[in-house]
Parts: structure tokens; C-alpha cells; sequence
């Protein structure tokens, strides 16, 4: 591998730690506080995780430490999309092991929850480790998608915890794969093994997060990356002023990657998928909200603009909701049928007879390329894969006829040339930032903390993040906390609840005072890159979404 010579230099960056966890181990001090509850279903949830129900939330101190020394084995999975700054939760949690004794291994589980299932790792040793520190990327080890959940699989990872003597698995993931590491840390103590299961909190959505998880790692640089991509565009759209730009961002579900970067960049149009729901906006309603600010722009000669579109909006927007909702039950009850339709005609034919006639009149109405992606394969949850629709394209083609007939009628006098973008895995591996860099190694080093103060079902909390990392505070929250049931293939489940964009939120309410402005002016900001090197509020400044919602006046 060819290293450039700005990663060379990245190898040398010292990751900061809060100031708890940066003296001797000695004399870091865990404190547990009162028992928890859950965000709802408390009752449920106490009969399914039985033994790791209601733990307390622990926190670290400097002062007489009460951790326990000694050689350890742990286990480390990537689990999910890549999100900037997994390879240095990594190095925090190895840094950590060796700390305490240089003995101790952390074997990496290749490709996901299916390495701890069939066994497949490989050790992480001092030179690999320094290879991949302060690197974007999950390609250390890989990552995957495989959900624990068969009988056979939960004993499958005993079977592996056990044969490797493991004292710890620490599983990097979102919302789900912290739910499993819920469900594993419950059947490890159910089954009496020793190994502990303890969770960190990744994904660029920045879905998962509450009181104790203040961001997710990856959000960050991934936002950064997007927002100094979409202030290029917005130059050059303002150089050339001749197209209308609109850009597709990465978020499942959650539009906080799309308000994050609105807040730094100020485009024309920002759409809120949480919004959409909320105020029940149809698709059309979108395409003439749209219309009236291109036309707005072109009275004062501006034929040109941007505009940003949450990746998961076909999900929230009402009819398209249900139409999703009506495709993926059917296709999740009849999917052996719905597998020999070898042709978008023999598909259509199947949903017309066995979806409701008001969803397959939405099926009809969307261009031909978008109802075929509507189609696609599901994902392992059996949902729709958002990253394959292209939402950009479904407005764009809309616009293209509202316009025509607004320009037929006199209403719309300018010129309208679109051009479509996606902008998603373009920042998911990015380098970290240097709040990534440094947010993820004190959740590594926070694991090792809490493998090494005997917890299991918790998962690593950094707070305080609007604070210079070193003052920072760490502990971890049991994971049960953070969870209520919610239905999934028609039956109730334990899951952790995913953080929307919050309509009432500061983040929403501030681009809310300032988009109608946004629309008809050219108010962009272009970023630029992310810095690495130069001053501390250029290069270790976090995002305005994390300010917004923390930053105390
Ligand atoms: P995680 O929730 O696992 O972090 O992944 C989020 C994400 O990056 C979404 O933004 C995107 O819709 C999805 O992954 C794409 O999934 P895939 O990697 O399977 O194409």
C-alpha cells in the first residue's frame, strides 16, 4: 500500500484523552451510580434482559482507582457502515489492554458479526495497529451487516468466546448492532460465561444518540466532508450561474446529516425528512415548494441554486411511506412469489394484485427508473435500501414538468438545467477529524475502562464534547437505558430508540429562522476542507448541531 505523506503525517497525531483517563490507571476511579429505567416498556424489557436489566450508570474519576490488572483476552468487531474514526476506537481499546498488561490480545473479528459467529479473526498486534491510527475506513479488519439473532448464532459466539478464553467483545456499531449487543451480553451472563459485552456508539446518521451519547462517532468528519463538497458546488453554481444543483445526502432515516449541512453551507433548499412527516407534505407539495423558489430566484435573474435532499425522504413522505410499507410487507410474506417475476412488467403485475389500489396508483404515477428502485433487493431487516433510490432524480423529473406548465401559463419566466448528486460513501470513510480522532479513542480507551471495572451490557460514554477534549468526562450507560420495544415483522422487539431530527430542537429551529431567506438570496458558505494542522478553533471545532444542543452560554 502507497501512503501518502499527509496520512504519514496523521500516524503521528496524538489522539486526546479526558483528563480522567490520560494519568496511570491506578488511579482511575469507577463510580457507579443509582440503578436505571428504560426510555419506555420498562416492565418487558426487565423480563427479557433479565440479568442485565436496571445496572447503574457508571462514571470515572481521577483519584484511588479500583480497576482490575491483569492479561486479557478481547474481542473487537466493526459492525455496520463505515463511519470516519472506527480504527482509533481500536487503537484506544488497545492502547488500553497493553497499558495494563502487554500481554493481553485483542483479536479483531473479520467482516462483522460473522467473525464472532464462525470464528474468523485476526490478532492485532502493535505494528498493525500503527498502520491504521487516525485513518477513515473500516478495511483493518472489515465490517458487515449480519445480525446475531437464530438460536444458533448467539451459541455459535459462545462457542468463540469460550475456545479464544475471551474476557471481552466490543462491538462498534449503530442503534441495531448495540441492540444485539444488548442481547449478547444478556445470553453470555444467562449461560454463565465470563465474557463481557460492551458497545460503542458509531454511525454518521448521528441517529444515536440521547442524554448520555451526545453524537455518534463519524458524524462529525462525515458532515465536514459532505459540507466542503455541496460549498464547492455552491461556487461553482455561483460562478457558472447556470444550474440548479440537487444533492442527495447519505441518512437512512434521520435528516440530521442534511440539517448539519445546511447549518454550515446555507443552500437554497433543504428538505427535513422529519419534517415532511410531521406536516403531512406530500410529494407534489414538495415539487411546488420547490417551484416557487426556483421561480422566486429567477424574477431576480438567478437561474441557479442548490439543494439538499435527506436520503431516507421517501420513507417519511406520507403516500410514499405507505406504498414502501405495502411493498415490503408483501414482499416479506410472498417473497418466494414475488422472487420468479423476472421482469419489471411481471413485478408490476404482482403489486397491482396484491397492493392497495390507492399505493399502486403512486407506483404508476413515479418514473419508470424509481419504481424499479423501489424494487430492489431489501436489506437484512427486510427494508427498502434508501441508498439506491434516487430521490434527486424523482424532484428533479417533477420540476421539470411543473416548470414547463408554470412557463406555458406565464407564471415562470427563467431558465431551469438540473443536475443530480449523491453524496454518501464519499464521507463515510473519510480521514477522521481531529474531534473524531480524539472522540473515538477515549471511546476506546473508555471500553478497556469499563471491561476492566467487571461491567458487561454497557456502552462507552463520552459527554461533554463541546469542551476541549481533555475535559471531556467518560464512563458508560448500561444499554438497556437506552431501549423500548417497537414492532418489527409484526411482533414487539427490544430496540434501542433511534434520535430523530427534533422539530422543537435548536438545530431545526435555527435553519427554520433562517431558510426563507437562504431561498430566495445567495447566502452560501464554503468550508472548505477539513483542517488538520493550524489553530485549535479551525481544526478541532465540532459541529453546529452538537453546539446548538450543548453549548452552555
Ligand atoms: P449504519 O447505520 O450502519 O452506520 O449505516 C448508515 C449508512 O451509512 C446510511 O447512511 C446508508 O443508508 C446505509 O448505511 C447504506 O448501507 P450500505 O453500506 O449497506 O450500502
Amino acid at each position: 500500500m502507497q501512503i501518502s505523506e499527509l496520512q504519514k503525517a496523521r500516524y503521528g497525531y496524538k489522539p486526546k484523552l479526558p483528563q480522567a483517563l490520560s494519568g496511570e490507571l491506578s488511579n482511575i476511579k469507577v463510580e457507579l451510580g443509582e440503578a436505571t429505567g428504560a426510555v419506555s416498556d420498562e416492565e418487558e424489557l426487565r423480563q427479557i434482559f433479565k440479568k442485565t436489566f436496571g445496572k447503574p450508570v457508571a462514571s470515572f474519576s481521577a483519584g484511588k482507582g479500583n480497576l482490575t490488572s491483569k492479561q486479557r483476552n478481547v474481542g473487537v468487531i466493526l459492525s455496520g457502515g463505515q463511519a470516519p474514526g472506527g480504527h482509533n476506537v481500536i487503537a484506544g481499546l488497545f492502547d488500553g489492554l497493553k497499558k495494563d498488561n502487554v500481554s493481553s490480545r485483542l483479536l479483531g473479528f473479520a467482516g462483522g458479526p460473522s467473525g464472532l459467529i464462525e470464528n474468523k479473526f485476526i490478532e492485532i498486534t502493535p505494528d498493525l495497529i500503527n498502520e491504521y491510527r487516525n485513518t477513515g475506513g473500516f478495511d483493518m479488519i472489515g465490517s458487515g451487516r449480519t445480525k446475531i439473532e437464530t438460536k444458533e448464532q448467539f451459541a455459535a459466539a459462545l462457542e468463540t468466546a469460550n475456545k479464544n478464553k475471551l474476557d471481552a467483545v466490543v462491538i462498534i456499531g449503530g442503534d441495531d448492532s448495540n441492540t444485539n449487543a444488548a442481547l449478547l451480553a444478556e445470553y453470555f451472563e444467562e449461560h454463565g460465561a465470563s465474557t463481557s459485552v460492551i458497545g460503542c456508539p458509531k454511525t454518521i446518521d448521528g441517529d444515536l444518540k440521547n442524554s448520555y451519547i451526545e453524537t455518534s462517532f463519524g458524524f462529525d468528519t462525515a458532515v465536514k466532508t459532505y459540507s466542503e463538497l455541496i460549498g464547492n458546488i455552491m461556487r461553482d453554481s455561483n460562478s457558472a450561474k447556470k444550474y440548479w444543483h440537487f444533492i442527495r445526502l447519505m441518512g437512512r432515516a434521520a435528516s440530521h446529516i442534511a440539517l448539519e449541512a445546511a447549518l454550515q453551507t446555507h443552500p437554497n433548499i433543504c428538505l427535513i425528512s422529519e419534517e415532511i412527516e410531521e406536516k403531512r407534505i406530500s410529494l407534489s407539495q414538495i415539487v411546488e415548494q420547490f417551484a416557487l423558489a426556483i421561480c422566486k430566484r429567477a424574477e431576480k435573474g438567478e437561474n441557479f441554486g442548490v439543494a439538499l435532499i435527506p436520503e431516507g425522504l421517501v420513507e417519511f413522505i406520507p403516500e410514499m411511506k405507505k406504498l414502501i410499507s405495502e411493498i415490503n410487507d408483501i414482499i416479506a410474506v410472498k417473497s418466494a412469489e414475488f422472487a420468479v417475476k423476472d421482469s419489471f412488467e411481471a413485478q408490476r403485475d404482482f403489486l397491482q394484485k396484491n397492493i392497495s389500489g390507492e399505493s399502486f396508483a403512486v407506483f404508476d404515477s413515479i418514473p419508470l427508473e424509481i419504481a424499479k428502485q423501489l424494487l430492489f433487493d431489501r436489506d437484512s431487516h427486510g427494508n427498502v435500501q434508501v441508498s439506491r433510490i434516487e430521490t434527486e432524480k424523482l424532484i428533479i423529473g417533477m420540476l421539470e414538468e411543473k416548470l414547463k406548465k408554470l412557463k406555458k401559463d406565464g407564471v415562470y419566466k427563467g431558465s431551469f438545467s438540473a443536475l443530480g448528486h449523491f453524496f454518501g460513501y464519499e464521507g463515510r470513510a473519510a480521514a477522521p477529524s481531529n474531534f473524531d480522532a480524539d472522540y473515538c479513542y477515549s471511546l476506546g480507551f473508555s471500553a478497556f475502562v469499563l471491561i476492566a471495572a467487571g461491567l458487561t451490557g454497557y456502552i462507552s460514554s463520552v459527554r461533554g464534547l463541546v469542551k476541549p477534549a481533555e475535559r471531556w468526562s467518560a464512563g458508560g450507560i448500561p444499554l438497556t437505558m437506552m431501549m423500548n420495544l417497537e414492532k418489527r415483522h409484526g411482533a414487539k422487539k427490544p430496540v434501542i430508540k433511534k434520535a430523530l431530527v427534533e422539530l422543537n430542537g435548536k438545530p431545526f429551529k435555527s435553519f427554520e429562522a433562517a431558510r426563507d431567506k437562504w431561498s430566495v438570496e445567495t447566502s452560501f458558505v464554503y468550508p472548505g476542507a477539513i483542517q488538520y494542522y493550524g489553530p485549535s478553533v479551525v481544526c478541532d471545532a465540532t459541529t453546529i448541531t452538537l453546539r446548538l444542543e450543548h453549548e452552555v452560554k
